[in-house]
């Protein structure tokens, strides 16, 4: 069984996320999202999500590619993350691209072109209208 890794905050859920979740599990046979805590998203990402992680996880946990999806609790737990669920492929999208290189010791490493044009940014500013 070929298993795939992915992070993100995946807050306010939308179809660029589920693109790149739909690319990751064709990558293999099983998909893994770490998806970044409250505390991590807030400390080491400045960012504020609308949904918390027990909601963020719930929605990731309805998407038919994903299998599992664990706690993002720090940048530092990739290596380990892969060597534990015994990860083939890690994969991002490039916003991210070159940044987990360092992977490439432990798993292949693939950067996927980002949906244009969404955000929850995006979203976010638009709902401010
Ligand atoms: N994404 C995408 N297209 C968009 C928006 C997001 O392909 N229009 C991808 C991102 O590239 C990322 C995933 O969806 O692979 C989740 O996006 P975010 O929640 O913004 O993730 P990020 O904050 O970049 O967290 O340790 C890595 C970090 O946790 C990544």
């Amino acid at each position: 069984m070929k298993k795939v890794i992915t992070y993100g905050t995946f807050d306010l859920l939308h179809y660029g996320h589920v693109n790149l979740l739909q690319r990751a599990k064709q990558l293999g046979d099983y998909l893994i999202v770490a998806l970044s805590t409250d505390k991590f998203n807030w400390e080491q990402k400045q960012k504020k999500c609308y949904f918390s992680y027990e909601e963020r996880k719930r929605l990731l946990e309805a998407i038919r590619y994903v299998d599992l999806v664990i706690p993002e609790e720090n940048w530092e737990q990739k290596i380990s993350d892969v060597k534990e669920f015994k990860a083939d492929v890690f994969v991002i999208g490039d916003d991210w691209e070159g940044k987990f290189d360092f992977l490439k010791e432990y798993c292949e490493v693939v950067y996927l072109p980002r949906t244009p044009e969404i955000s929850t940014t995006q979203i976010k500013t638009d709902l401010k209208k």
